[in-house]
């Protein structure tokens, strides 16, 4: 079993967590591609009751491979919600990774060998589209500057050290999960990833950037809106407010 040297902790089992909703066309390619590309980790899909039947495709594939699961809610209830629950699925067995990944094939399976090689010195794994060595294909210039300018501010707000908050291709270490209060995370869109890359770096985790290439669905429809958008703005501005009040405040006492 790979061993870290943080703590010497097993970085394996390893939890692949990939939210769905309308992707039937794309959840058994990337779920062959993540196989081929990583043989021992197991899958866990979390579907919002896709009306395309996504669900169903997911239970076929789960029925033929040991390494699939699937898990069924009920309503579209927003990726973050749909996260909390597979991290809680995985973290009620004895999984010590555990892996977020799009089903539209924008984060590459082949990258993740690389992601939970540099596990080895982190708690917290971000595929990082801003750092040397990342990028973007096929992203029209208005969901670049869209997503760069989120991550841009968000730096700015938070003052986080880390270029791709937004990033939804990561992996934590089961210890950050256990310690972050998911029952109190209500943030829906991409809102929730910058959530929770402050509430991990707030506990003191190590967050580790390592650049992925980003490529464009070519297959089915993007759930981003404008509600999400205007979710992260108020909330980042918040959370970068009350982090600044609480540096300063910090900074009166140790006088
Ligand atoms: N279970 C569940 N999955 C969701 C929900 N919203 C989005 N997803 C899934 O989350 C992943 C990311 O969603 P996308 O629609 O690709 O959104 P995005 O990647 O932020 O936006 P694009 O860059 O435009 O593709 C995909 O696998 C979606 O199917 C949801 O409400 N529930
Ligand atoms: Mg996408």
């Amino acid at each position: 079993m790979a061993q870290g040297p943080r703590g010497a902790q097993p970085i394996e089992p390893v939890l692949v967590v990939i939210p769905t909703y309308n992707e039937r066309e794309n959840i058994g390619p990337i779920l062959r591609r993540l196989h081929e590309a990583l043989p021992a980790v197991h899958a866990l899909v979390v579907d919002d009751g896709s009306p395309d039947g996504t669900g169903d495709v997911a239970d076929e594939l789960a029925k033929a491979d040991e390494r699939v699961h699937v898990l069924h809610r009920t309503e579209k209830a927003g990726l973050g919600a749909a996260y909390v629950a597979g991290f809680r699925w995985g973290m009620a067995r004895d999984y010590a990774t555990l892996v977020e990944m799009d089903a539209d094939g924008s984060h590459a399976p082949e990258d993740l060998p690389r992601l939970l090689e540099a596990l080895g010195d982190a708690d917290l794994v971000v595929g990082s589209r801003y750092v040397a060595g990342g990028s973007t294909v096929n992203w029209p210039a208005r969901r670049w500057l869209l997503s760069r300018g989120a991550n841009v501010y968000s730096r700015v707000a938070l003052g986080v050290k880390v270029n791709d908050m937004t990033a939804g291709f990561r992996a934590y270490r089961r210890e950050v999960l256990e310690k972050l209060p998911l029952d109190e995370i209500a943030s829906h869109g991409y809102c929730f990833q910058i959530d929770l890359t402050l509430r991990t770096d707030n506990a003191g985790f190590e967050i580790v950037e390592v650049p992925i290439t980003f490529t464009e669905r070519e297959i089915g429809e993007s759930k981003m809106s404008g509600s999400i958008v205007r979710e992260a703005m108020i909330r980042v501005g918040l959370w970068g407010a009350r982090r600044r009040w609480e540096q300063l405040r910090g900074l009166f006492r140790r006088r």
